[in-house]
């Protein structure tokens, strides 16, 4: 195999690189798959620096919204052009199965054209009604230069909830992705230079968070701050983000209820429990890893629910007919497993797996299924990241309730059940920024990504997503004579 090579991409080319360099192995084989340049902050400043000039010059900034459409849906066209080479990459750096790959990288085409639709649309309200010769115009700007940390679970597609609406609105960017999972960011750069996009609007510094991420969080040239990854550091951005006075919006961790009722579509909930917390190998900020199901049902439920755990296929992920890969790296296999042990230690009862599935040099985890959780235990309250199913029993709605918001997370919650008064009522009644019912990890791009409490706040996607990368200036506009009012 060979091992791609990067170093930064700033001010449109990949810059020549001499220093350090962040080694990158496959999860699923330990085998090298890339090699990215360990930034300095002083790269981030040049980054800056590139994303400023490009800015002000207004070089894209003050295009028509029709001609960045133009640029963006040729990046789309190139993204599906590139659709192997990205899909190939992203398993490599990941572990994620193939599949679910495809889905991110066809994602990542639906997001980047309806972000261009929605650039054509930037538009401001005029106020016509505050009297005789008085008009006032609110203006919708690009908010400037943007700052985007991007974490390891999903590179591609997380890359492009915030590129493609940032550039939408005119502003420039500088990328730090993952130190895990860089490929994907330092393409598609290039390929938005070969659409056409100008030199200095994408740029890209890879490296360590705690070098480099904290340079960009805290430089005082950037203007908003959007951050995807851990609650730990979401809190550390915000703290830098005080020192400049910048906006920040923050996609943080989640702890999601996946609440069945008794009335549900049991065979589709069945599937959507399992696909609740297997999916993407459970590295999902919105899995449904805490399943709550109602007691009259929840005996042959959950053993349905293990049984189909037990088999599903753990290994290489480039196998089409894989359903779960590798953790991310071994520290965060680890971790997983900790979790695992500290689910026996604290009393539940382990259904399924609980164990590394061993599979060569690779950093597998078994799916594992624990009934009988409760809200005391570690597994109930913090975030696994992983193939780790929690099950709690119900017996009524208040008390799902109370047991579904009883966590210090907030991003998304879900609910099956056939009756219309239940599903309206839960999903009033829950405590997320997002809820879905008789689904689970569904989505488009029209719809806004949002978490409350830990899970963290602002938008992503959709038209709340493209607006927070805009400001409003407020014009308030007199004409003909005035009346004084200190006099004549
Ligand atoms: O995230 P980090 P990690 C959760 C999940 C996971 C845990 C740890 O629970 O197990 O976080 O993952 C950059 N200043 N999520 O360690 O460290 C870092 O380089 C600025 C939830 O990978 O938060 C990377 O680009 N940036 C989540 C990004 O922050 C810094 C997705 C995220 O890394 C930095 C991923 C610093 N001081 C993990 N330190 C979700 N919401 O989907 C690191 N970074």
């Amino acid at each position: 195999m060979t091992v791609r090579e990067y170093s930064h991409y700033i001010a449109g080319a990949y810059e020549a690189w001499s220093g350090e360099t962040v080694e990158r192995r496959s999860p699923a084989n330990g085998e090298p798959v890339a090699r990215y340049a360990s930034g300095t902050p002083a790269d981030i400043d040049r980054a800056v620096e590139a994303a400023r000039k490009a800015f002000e010059s207004g070089v894209w900034s003050e295009l028509s919204g029709m001609e960045r459409a133009e640029v963006l849906n040729r990046l789309a066209d190139l993204i599906q052009e590139n659709f192997d080479r990205l899909v190939r990459i992203e398993v490599e750096e990941t572990g994620k199965p193939i599949r679910f790959a495809r889905g991110d990288i066809n994602g990542t085409v639906g997001l980047t054209r309806y972000a261009a639709s929605l650039g054509m649309q930037m538009a401001g309200t005029t106020y016509t009604n505050l009297g005789r010769d008085r008009t006032a115009l609110i203006m919708r700007e690009p908010v400037g230069v943007v700052g985007l940390v991007t974490p390891w679970n999903f590179p591609a597609l997380i890359l492009m909830q915030k590129v493609p609406f940032a550039l939408a609105a005119g502003c420039a960017v500088v990328v730090k992705p993952s130190e895990f999972t860089s490929g994907s960011a330092l393409e598609i750069a290039a390929l938005a230079s070969k659409a056409g996009l100008p030199d200095g609007v994408f740029n890209v510094v890879s490296g360590k968070g705690s070098i480099v991420g904290q340079r960009l969080t805290d430089h005082p040239g950037v203007d908003f701050i959007s951050f995807t990854g851990s609650t730990r550091v979401g809190r550390n951005v915000i703290e830098s983000s005080a020192k400049n006075i910048v906006k920040t919006s923050m996609e943080l961790g989640g702890k999601s209820a996946n609440i069945v009722f008794a009335d549900a579509d049991l065979d589709a909930a069945v599937d959507g429990a399992l696909m609740g917390v297997f999916f993407n190998n459970g590295e999902c900020c919105v899995s449904g890893s805490r399943l709550f199901v109602q007691s009259t049902v929840a005996d042959d439920f959950i053993a349905r629910v293990a049984r189909r755990a037990s088999e599903l296929k753990v290994g290489d992920p480039f196998d089409d007919k894989t359903d779960i890969g590798a953790m991310i790296d071994e520290n965060h296999f680890g971790k997983v497993l900790d979790f695992v042990k500290s689910g026996v230690a604290e009393g539940a009862k382990l259904l399924t797996g609980g164990e590394a599935a061993k599979l060569g040099a690779g950093h597998y985890v078994q799916p594992t299924v624990f009934d009988h959780v409760t809200p005391s235990m570690t597994i109930f309250q913090e975030e696994i990241f992983g193939p780790v199913l929690s099950v709690t029993r119900f017996d009524t709605l208040d008390e799902v309730i109370g047991l579904a918001n009883d966590s210090q997370y907030g991003l998304s919650n879900y609910v099956w059940s056939k009756n219309i008064d239940t599903v309206m009522t839960v999903s009033k009644r829950l405590k997320s920024g997002w809820v879905q019912a008789n689904t689970i990890i569904d989505g488009a791009p029209q719809l806004p990504l949002t978490g409350v409490k830990g899970s963290g706040f602002g938008y992503e996607m959709g038209q709340a997503g493209f607006e927070e990368f805009t400001q409003l200036k407020t014009l308030f506009l007199h004409t003909g004579p005035r009346q004084p009012v200190f006099g004549s």
